[in-house]
């Protein structure tokens, strides 16, 4: 079982990474984006994956000091592939309800954009349909990180217990249809409508939209027939280092 007192000194040790998954246009299919996602290289169990500390990280708080490790992380490796003449790619990262509802979230992001040198539009912070329930704090803390330049992105789309009235107010630039709805989308009939309304009604909103969990051909192709803008999965990739995603545009001519 993971303590606290071993998360605080993973910290300390610098024992965190992070891999990254591709997000494919599927207009173009290429990739465009990353998302980002943290992995605890533990010295005696290995690889320890997300769901076995991030809600002690979130329960402690450790979430905070993590979450900027992580924010500051990802920014730099997008800055470092973009120095190694890699096409420009999208950062997602996520952010906790712990970070989301701190007063210093901006001065954090600010921070950290400006260390990295990264360009704002290049990074897309991930929040949840949860962190949006008090609307007045949620579009204040939106309206100043976007007036950094920054992207927001409602990850898990589709799964929370909040009202749409969100949509209309914030400014949010993307939707990620949580990937239960896409694992049988061309069987279930109530799963393809909710993704094709997803589909028509953010793209009504000016939003765009990317497809969790792709793992099949045919998946892929109804999300491309019905207008979906990108997709992330096991058929394209899974998470991987970064040396990797490297590879991936060195292979590419
Ligand atoms: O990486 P995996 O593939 O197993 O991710 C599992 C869960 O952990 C996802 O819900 C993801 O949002 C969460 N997660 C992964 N990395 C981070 C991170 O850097 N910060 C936060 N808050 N959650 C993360
Ligand atoms: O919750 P969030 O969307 O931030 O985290 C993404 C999670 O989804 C990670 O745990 C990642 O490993 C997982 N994931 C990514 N692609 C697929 C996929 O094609 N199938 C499944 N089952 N999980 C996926
Ligand atoms: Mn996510
Ligand atoms: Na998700």
């Amino acid at each position: 079982m993971v303590l606290e007192t071993d998360l605080r000194k993973a910290l300390e040790r610098e024992e965190f990474v992070l891999w990254y998954q591709p997000q494919i246009n599927l207009a173009t299919m290429q990739i465009e984006g990353v998302e980002a996602l943290v992995r605890w290289q533990h010295p005696e169990l290995g690889l320890v994956p997300p769901f076995k500390f991030i809600p002690l990280a979130e329960e402690t708080g450790l979430i905070v000091p993590l979450g900027e490790w992580v924010l500051r992380t990802a920014c730099q490796t997008n800055k470092r592939w973009q120095e190694l003449g890699m096409p420009k790619l999208r950062m997602g990262v996520n952010l906790s309800m712990r970070q989301f509802r701190r007063e210093d979230l901006f001065d954090t992001v600010a921070n950290v954009l400006q260390e990295t040198g990264l360009d704002p539009a290049d990074l897309e912070l991930e929040i949840t349909e949860s962190m949006t329930m008090d609307l007045e704090q949620s579009l204040q803390t939106l309206q100043k990180l976007k007036s950094l330049g920054v992207q927001i992105g409602i990850d898990d789309f589709g799964t929370g217990y909040s009202s749409l009235s969100y949509l209309k107010k914030f400014p949010i630039d993307r939707l990620k249809i949580d990937r239960s709805f896409v694992s049988d989308i061309e069987t279930d009939e109530n799963d393809s409508a909710i993704v094709t309304t997803i589909l028509l009604m953010a793209h009504n909103l000016r939003l765009k939209v990317t497809a969790e969990g792709v793992e099949t051909e045919a998946q892929k192709e109804y999300l491309k027939v019905h207008g979906c803008d990108d997709a992330q999965g096991y058929l394209f990739s899974r998470p991987v280092p970064q040396d990797e995603i490297q590879q991936m545009f060195m292979k590419t001519p």
